[in-house]
């Protein structure tokens, strides 16, 4: 049977420099620094685990065009490692490592192939004897718009043709730039069985059988490149069915938490909400950069949400974590549902409406108002005498109920 195993990966952005980050503590940020090198480390750790034939890696490898040195020492250590394998690499440069960018040059070891300006096939034969056709180009510099797609030409002979692109599908690029523009069917209308796609930070399945895919990056940068982040190890058959395996890489997470308050809540509880969320995304050798977003934050106390403004909340929790191989470190609390606070401010409608609201603590008030339910010929049969504890869980649930309506009219 003709099959194949790779790696699929890119924009591995190599030696990020982490901007604006140096707020954390020192040996955080170290961590963060030393991301990018771990989190390629590991997909090459999954690529001999894994036994492929080769890796693809689609653009983007380092994050400057100058390329330091340091970068290219590292990714040519991880390279040797899967030379030695006997594992090929075949490599594409993007827009953020483009070939005129000013770097000194450091060889490459054997058994890596590097695209230039034309995607032409290169061949390679699997273990099994499998043959297969890899496609791919270079960005000469660093803008490319032209529709590069169109000199991607396949050539008969093999028993695979896998094709890698560095650029973004036409009118949706989000936030990307628009490089390479392709539509999923000109793609598609190559008839390639794979394509090893590229630029685009986030994790995406463009089109199955044949695939089209963006593993996105391998290691998050920044509190929008937030969740799992790693490479694919693809199976192909053929005539059969290809298969996707995800594999986490990245060392650092960036997550974003939500606290939705569905009562009162004081400090010491809010503590506890907020601790037991962050244990729950902890994750085994990772470590995790979080923000919180405290929802309803109206049913915090005035003193509660001025601990969240001033920042020693979000100290309180950092001092709980100890930065080892796993952590979560609160970088970030926030809260919304201002308009909600606004409403406890003193003004002559409020007045009146907690005036009302106090009047209706008083039993015989509130049993006037319930009345007409308890006399009703039907619904009186279903309704049991409240006690003093019910009664005012009732009209606290109505007070936040109109407070809640009052802050979304606003
Ligand atoms: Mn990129």
């Amino acid at each position: 049977m003709k099959t194949i195993r790779f790696v699929h990966t890119a924009d591995l952005h190599l030696d990020s420099p982490f901007l604006g980050l140096h707020h954390l503590p020192e040996n955080l940020f170290k961590r963060l620094q030393e991301s990018t090198f771990t989190a390629f480390e590991r997909v090459v750790d999954a690529a001999i685990e894994h036994k492929v034939d080769f890796v693809l890696i689609a653009g983007d490898l380092f994050d400057g065009e100058d390329r330091s040195i340091k970068a290219q020492a590292r990714l040519r250590r991880q390279l040797e490692r899967l030379g030695s394998e006997g594992i090929f690499t075949f490599i594409i440069h993007g827009n953020h490592d483009h070939l005129s960018g000013d770097w000194i040059h450091l060889d490459m070891p054997d058994l890596v192939h590097i695209f230039h300006k034309k995607p032409e096939p290169v061949q390679i034969t699997s273990k099994n004897g499998t043959t297969v056709h890899v496609y791919g180009f270079s960005y000469p510099k660093r803008h490319v718009y032209t529709k590069i797609i169109e000199e991607y030409v396949k050539r008969p002979g093999t028993d695979f043709h896998i094709a890698m692109l560095h650029g973004s599908e036409e009118g949706s690029a989000g936030g990307h730039e628009p490089y390479a523009p392709f539509t999923v069917r000109e793609l598609l209308e190559k008839g390639m069985d794979y394509w090893a796609l590229g630029h685009i930070h986030k994790r995406r399945t463009l089109h199955a059988d044949p695939y089209v895919v963006y593993p996105g990056n391998t290691q998050g940068r920044h509190r929008k490149e937030n969740g799992e982040k790693g490479c694919y190890v693809v199976n192909m058959v053929k005539n059969g069915p290809t298969e996707l395996e995800f594999i986490e890489t990245a060392d650092v997470r960036w997550e974003s938490i939500q606290i939705e308050l569905d009562k009162k809540t004081d400090l010491t509880e809010l503590y506890a909400i907020c601790t037991s969320k962050m244990e729950a995304i902890a994750k085994k050798g990772q470590g995790v950069l979080c923000e919180l977003k405290i929802i309803h934050s109206g049913r915090l106390s005035p003193r509660v949400l001025n601990v969240i403004e001033n920042g020693e909340f979000t100290e309180m929790l950092q001092d709980e974590v100890f930065i080892d191989h796993e952590f979560v470190w609160p970088y970030r609390i926030y809260q919304e549902d201002r308009s909600a606070k606004r409403l406890s401010a003193d003004d002559a409608f409020e007045k009146v409406l907690y005036e009302a609201a106090r009047e209706l603590e008083s039993a015989h008030v509130f049993e006037e108002a319930v009345s007409e339910l308890y006399s009703h010929t039907y619904s009186s049969r279903y309704l049991d005498a409240l006690d003093d504890q019910e009664r005012r869980q009732i009209l606290l649930s109505a007070k936040e109920l109109l407070m809640k309506q009052l802050a979304e009219r606003d």
